[in-house]
């Protein structure tokens, strides 16, 4: 009987099209589910024709499968993963390789390769993106853990996974351990920012300037032709087309009110953790937050009623500022996702490979780009690159939008339309490119009140002192405080 090149557990879509993908592309994949009928549905339907092999037990699934053996896993995160991972083990023999395609927590894929790695087996924790149209076609994958097993496992990911110039494959080794998830919920994260962004631009141009929905489909098709070339704008271009049945066009009628599923949370609570400044993806959690209390917001527009003022300048001009506003936030958002990867990376130990990155959210998923390709040349001609924003490129583009950034913000100030993500953005701008800030009192607020010492700008880092601010002057007493 032929054997499988590999063998996948976990028959849901994703792992129904991951298969057919694989089969694509010329491997032969052994498939097992839980409940087990799915197996034949599976085999009867949508892989019928193909070289699928079927199996009906765990025993028969692992008997098809070439050594090392791959068993990957497409099942629901948490418990659904440790249960199999218990069932196959003793099935397997060392230098086995588990693969968790799932959308398990990085901690868990922390935890699980340091278990493999006591029963001598090896385990991937691959991040997938793209959705269920991107595993059947071309997702984005980003797998880390035993890095042992990726000249096993690289032949089939680079085969399915989407292709961009020069036919390079969005997958390449992330790093350590748990980072492949790891990256995959930062890229969630990113896309947290991607779309609150567009919608800040959406909101300024529409309610700022008035601007119709075919307009609008109009200018997000043309940025669509830029530097802003992104999945993202374009569908987007797409939604503001979209006519009701009922009459009126399908975005309006729409609730404003955006739901969350958790990996832009759980981004931004690692971001506090690392102590990473993740204002952007913070600040779009924080509006989608902001977007669930409908009654409230409803509300309070009518005890802070506010005249509509229209933004000023021309249309042209103004929509352009935007674009500026939008490319450079984007810019930020990047900087800071990249700033906390590589600090995660610092901090687990990871050995993140960066510009891989870069090239694996270049297509394939959500997040996918043009401006990542300019990411990943960035990381090409130094891989060391500390930040996005000191590349000459990148410094060269935000300079460029700079002007344009700064208005938008502050007409979005004065019309009272809230720009979160374009406002923060800027903030941190201005935050990071400034050689000295106010933490100077700051600090000595923390001196005064806690004894919480202060460095001093003529001598040597690392050297604290402490002053009694209130015997050398200060009228408060410290001693009436004790925060
Ligand atoms: P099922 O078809 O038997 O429900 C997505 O939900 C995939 O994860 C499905 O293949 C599903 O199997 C599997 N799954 C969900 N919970 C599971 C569990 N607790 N144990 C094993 N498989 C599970």
């Amino acid at each position: 009987m032929e054997k499988a090149d590999i063998g996948l557990i976990g028959l849901a879509v994703m792992g129904q099209n991951l298969v057919l993908n694989m089969n694509d592309h010329g491997f032969t994949v052994a498939v097992f589910n839980r409940t087990v009928s799915k197996v034949d549905d599976f085999l009867q339907g949508p892989a019928k024709g193909t070289r699928v092999i079927g199996t009906h037990s765990i025993e028969e699934f692992i008997a098809t499968l070439k050594r090392p053996r791959r068993v990957m896993l497409m099942v629901k995160a948490g418990d659904a993963v440790d249960e199999f991972i218990e069932a196959i083990i003793p099935h397997l023999e060392p230098g086995d390789i588990i693969i968790d395609g799932g959308n398990s927590l990085y901690t868990d894929t922390s935890r699980r390769c340091e278990y493999l790695k006591t029963k001598k087996l090896l385990f991937v924790g691959a991040g997938i993106s793209g959705g269920e149209v991107g595993a059947r076609h071309g997702p984005s994958i980003m797998p880390g853990g035993h890095k042992e097993a990726w000249p096993h496992v690289k032949p089939i990911f680079t085969a399915i996974a989407a292709k961009v110039e020069n036919n390079e494959a969005c997958c390449d080794w992330v790093g350590d351990a748990g980072a492949g998830h790891y990256v995959k919920m930062v890229h969630n994260g990113i896309e947290y920012g991607d779309m609150q962004l567009i919608s800040e631009a959406y909101s300024l141009l529409k309610e700022g300037l008035g601007v119709s929905n075919e307009e609008l489909a109009s200018i997000f098709t043309n940025w669509n032709k830029e530097e802003l070339e992104s999945y993202l704008i374009e569908i987007t271009s797409h939604i503001f087309q979209v006519k009701d049945p009922e009459g009126g066009f399908l975005v309006d009628k729409v609730l404003d009110v955006a739901g969350q599923k958790g990996t832009g949370k759980w981004t931004v609570i690692n971001a506090l953790d690392l102590g990473q400044p993740l204002t952007l993806i913070g600040e779009a959690v924080f509006a989608r937050c902001l977007s669930a209390l409908k009654d409230e917001r409803v509300q309070a527009s009518k005890a802070y009623p506010m005249e509509k003022k229209k933004v000023s300048g021309d249309f042209r001009s103004f929509a352009e500022s935007v674009k500026h506003a939008l490319y450079a936030s984007k810019i930020i958002s990047y900087a800071q996702g990249f700033m906390l990867m590589r600090e995660a990376s610092k901090a687990y130990g990871w050995q993140i490979n960066f510009g891989a990155i870069a090239l694996m959210w270049r297509g394939g998923c959500i997040i996918r780009s043009r401006f990542l390709g300019k990411i990943k040349e960035a990381f090409d001609k130094d891989a060391k690159l500390s930040n996005i924003l000191l590349d000459p490129y990148f410094q060269g583009e935000v300079k460029k939008a700079e002007a344009g950034w700064r208005k938008t913000v502050s007409e979005a100030a004065l019309s009272g339309i809230a720009a979160p993500c374009f406002s923060s953005a800027l903030a941190f701008f201005d935050g990071f490119k400034c050689q000295r800030l106010p933490a100077n009192l700051l600090q000595a607020q923390r001196d005064y009140f806690g004894a919480h010492t202060y460095e001093r700008i003529d001598r040597k880092r690392g050297e604290f002192f402490h002053t009694d601010w209130a015997g050398t002057g200060g009228k408060a007493s410290s001693s009436t405080y004790n925060a």
